[in-house]
């Protein structure tokens, strides 16, 4: 303050030795001065989202859901055959596509590798009707009946998250490890039908909690990939239908609902409300409770609350049964 002060007594004197201007000169000036004093205070004190809860509203325990989600829960501890992982990242340099190798592809989605017979766990090339590029991703078969093709994955914080709208639009990360589908891949496999999403969260202790949303899709770029979602049910609790409706927002793009940027306060890229009770591609801490001085570990505020990083997270989408 005392330093604006000063600016603003030698300012003064300015003005005085511009006398012969005319007033409207003069009274421009000190508006445009004005004008630079207030942006400086604001980047002074920049505005802060509100947190979100940071006691869950619902705890789930052991044994108080018995649905669907849950029991084939057990079946993927069963029976989860991962294949071999890969050296290279895909994403903006777009490498030579891999996947299991098969004669009967290319496929639309997972579902319909699902359905040709393929039961093992792994990468698979898609191509979706409307587009004629090939799409590397990762195939679910052992979850809830298999068929569910991964949007995202976080697991270890092996890649980061902290990215431009570009990445987000082109997708980044590596397929059997951390990724992220990509906004244009996942609006193109959305657009083939009526999909459902899946969002499987795993806390420290390792146990997996899930949140189905009964209809998925996103609107096209041009309306920044809005986020569109049907009804929850699952065992998480509902943390992302605020985010209905919302656009895609990144530190190069704020569509949000926030005065400020939210990727810039949870340091990932999403459908940020202002900003919201979920943030999945946020950073990844290690151990659960994080310190920050903002909420943006990967967190499901009805499981864990804003200051609880998950161990693993995933979404993946199905066609509707
Ligand atoms: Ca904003």
């Amino acid at each position: 303050m005392m330093r604006l002060a000063s600016r603003y007594k030698e300012l003064e004197a300015r003005f005085a030795t511009m006398a012969g201007w005319s007033t409207t000169t003069r009274l421009y000036s000190l508006l445009r001065w004005r004008t630079m004093h207030e942006a400086l205070g604001r980047s002074e004190l920049p505005p802060v989202p509100p947190l979100v809860q940071v006691v869950p509203e619902n705890i789930p325990t052991d044994n108080r859901f018995t649905n669907e989600i849950v029991r084939n829960n057990r079946a993927f501890l069963r029976d989860s055959r991962m294949e071999g992982p890969t050296a290279n990242p895909f994403g903006l340099d777009h490498p030579p596509p891999q996947g299991t190798i098969t004669s009967d592809g290319p496929f639309k989605d997972c579902f319909h590798v699902r359905r040709a017979g393929h039961s093992n766990n792994g990468m698979y090339l898609l191509k979706t009707d409307n587009s004629d590029h090939l799409i590397q991703a990762w195939c679910e078969h052992s979850l809830d009946n298999g068929g569910w093709t991964v949007l995202q994955k976080r697991k270890d914080g092996s890649v980061n998250f902290f990215r431009n709208w570009e990445n987000y639009k082109k997708g980044f990360g590596n397929i059997d490890g951390e990724h992220w589908l990509g906004l244009d891949n996942i609006f193109n496999l959305a657009k083939q039908g009526d999909y459902k999403l899946m969002v499987e969260l795993e806390d420290w202790t390792g146990k997996k909690v899930y949140a189905e949303y009964s209809s998925f899709y996103l609107e096209p770029e041009s309306e920044g990939y809005k986020l569109r979602l049907g009804t929850y049910q699952g065992n998480a609790g509902d943390s992302f239908s605020s985010n209905n409706g919302k656009q895609f927002t990144t530190l190069d793009r704020d569509r949000d609902e926030f005065s400020g940027n939210c990727a810039h306060f949870h340091k990932g890229g999403w459908w940020y409300n202002a900003c919201g009770q979920t943030n999945l591609n946020g950073v990844w801490y290690s151990g659960g409770v994080y310190r920050s001085k903002f909420q943006d570990g990967i967190f499901w505020a009805a499981y864990g609350g804003g200051f609880y990083s998950l161990k693993s997270v995933r979404l993946m989408i199905r066609p509707i049964d």
